[in-house]
């Protein structure tokens, strides 16, 4: 089969809800991915950030063989030998009591919901029902109703309606707006959820001391800070979760994508135990949350970011990313921003030139992008990239996007 039947296929017989870049690919290592044709291709989006170790990380990869001919699934009906070594790992490596496992991201922000509001009630006697929690305009937290209830982008929750009620927007990177809402109704809300960087909003990294300061205006009014570090969390900008570059620790952090070194779907919940034990046996679960191949593979993906150092690397080579994405001599970049390896450039349309455009010919180049918007284009490598990879990528970006003038 040639890559156009592969793309028919699709087209024929898969729903409609993606519109992907036209290339197949079929194999990955570290920061490389190839096509069916046997194309090499820099990976420079990392499935969103799920794949900060590399594809077919051999140690991930390894974990999961290995567990694979031992135990797969259990469900969480009996206790299984993988599971508690885990919860220990991942809860010391984050600094929580505890940790409830779950598999996507949008399961995540979920459990993280849930948390939020049975806490407001147990532990800060909201009235029954009537507990509100912040979030954020322009955010992005996954696909499920309760969380398209809190977008504010019409692709997401136009036609899927009715909405979860309960849920205050505010503009992003506004700590006045924050803090007025807390003013006005602070008794009744229960947690402020936020990306420490809106990844899908095009990587807006808010001012300095945003998180921050909302951190601590959420302790003022015993409000709850959530931190959704789906995308941005492990070692993506620079530090273990984003929130540390403000020294913030979260109630509630949310985790994804790399925590598994996108080998199979993990996510989890973490906080301490006047939180988390408000959820009794029974009040929430799934049948994969937890299981024996995730937490093997879970844990190996964390060993890999604290043996290799990839948030020290993330830091160091987002530098060098940034300073030259910003030397490229093109008055098509508006501007370039980021932290760490997860960075964006802003395109000035040009001559009917878009984001697009320019993501095709660079994957014609040699390196996967995907725009965002019409105008940003998102560049998030595997973090184990080499420096010397690093800057033939960003040579194809840089002749790339001059072609265009
Ligand atoms: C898709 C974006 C990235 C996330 C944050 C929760 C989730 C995500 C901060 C949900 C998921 C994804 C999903 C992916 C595209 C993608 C994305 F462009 F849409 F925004 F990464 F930038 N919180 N992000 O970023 O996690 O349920 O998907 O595991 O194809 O929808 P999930």
């Amino acid at each position: 089969m040639k890559a156009k039947d592969y793309i028919t296929l699709e087209e024929e017989y898969g729903a409609h809800n993606y519109h992907p870049l036209p290339v197949v690919l079929t194999k990955g290592k570290g920061p490389y991915v190839w096509d069916v044709d046997g194309k090499k291709y820099f990976d420079f989006l990392s499935a969103y950030s799920a794949v900060n170790q590399g594809h077919c990380h051999p140690k991930i990869v390894k974990a999961l063989t290995d567990q694979a001919k031992q135990l797969c699934l259990t469900s969480r009906a009996f206790y299984n030998d993988c599971l508690g070594p885990y919860e220990e790992y991942v809860t010391r490596f984050f600094g929580y009591d505890k940790v409830l496992a779950m598999n996507t991201g949008a399961e995540a922000v979920e459990t993280a919901l849930k948390l939020a509001r049975r806490w407001g009630y147990e532990k800060k006697n909201i009235p029954v029902n009537e507990a509100m929690i912040i979030c954020c305009d322009g955010n992005f937290h996954g696909r499920t109703i309760t969380v398209i209830s809190l977008s504010t982008d019409p692709s997401s929750y136009e036609g899927f309606g009715p909405y979860t009620p309960g849920f205050i927007k505010i503009p992003y990177n506004n700590v006045h707006a924050l803090e007025k809402v807390l003013r006005e109704q602070g008794p009744r809300i229960a947690a402020f959820l936020v990306e420490p960087i809106q990844g899908e909003a095009g990587v807006m990294v808010p001012d300095e001391g945003y998180i921050k300061k909302c951190y601590n205006l959420c302790k003022e009014h015993n409000v709850l800070f959530v931190a959704d570090e789906v995308q941005t969390g492990i070692a993506r900008t620079g530090k273990r979760i984003c929130c540390d570059h403000e020294g913030v620790h979260p109630d509630i952090l949310i985790l994804g994508k790399a925590i598994s070194g996108g080998v199979l779907p993990v996510s989890a919940v973490l906080s301490n135990n006047e939180i988390m034990l408000t959820i009794k046996p029974g009040e929430h679960g799934s049948t994969f949350g937890g299981f024996p191949l995730a937490c093997r593979v879970a844990q190996a993906a964390l060993k890999v970011v604290e043996d290799e150092k990839l948030a020290e690397k993330a830091a160091y080579m987002g530098k060098i990313v940034r300073n030259y994405l910003k030397s490229i001599p093109s008055d098509r970049i508006e501007l370039v921003r980021g932290k760490g390896m997860l960075n964006a450039i802003v395109i000035t349309p040009k001559n009917g030139v878009e984001a697009w455009d320019i993501c095709m010919a660079m994957a014609k180049n040699g390196v996967l992008a995907k725009p965002t918007h019409r105008h940003i284009i998102r560049l998030a490598p595997p973090l184990v990239i080499r420096e010397s990879q690093l800057m033939q990528a960003l040579e194809i970006i840089s002749k790339t996007i001059l072609s265009f003038d």
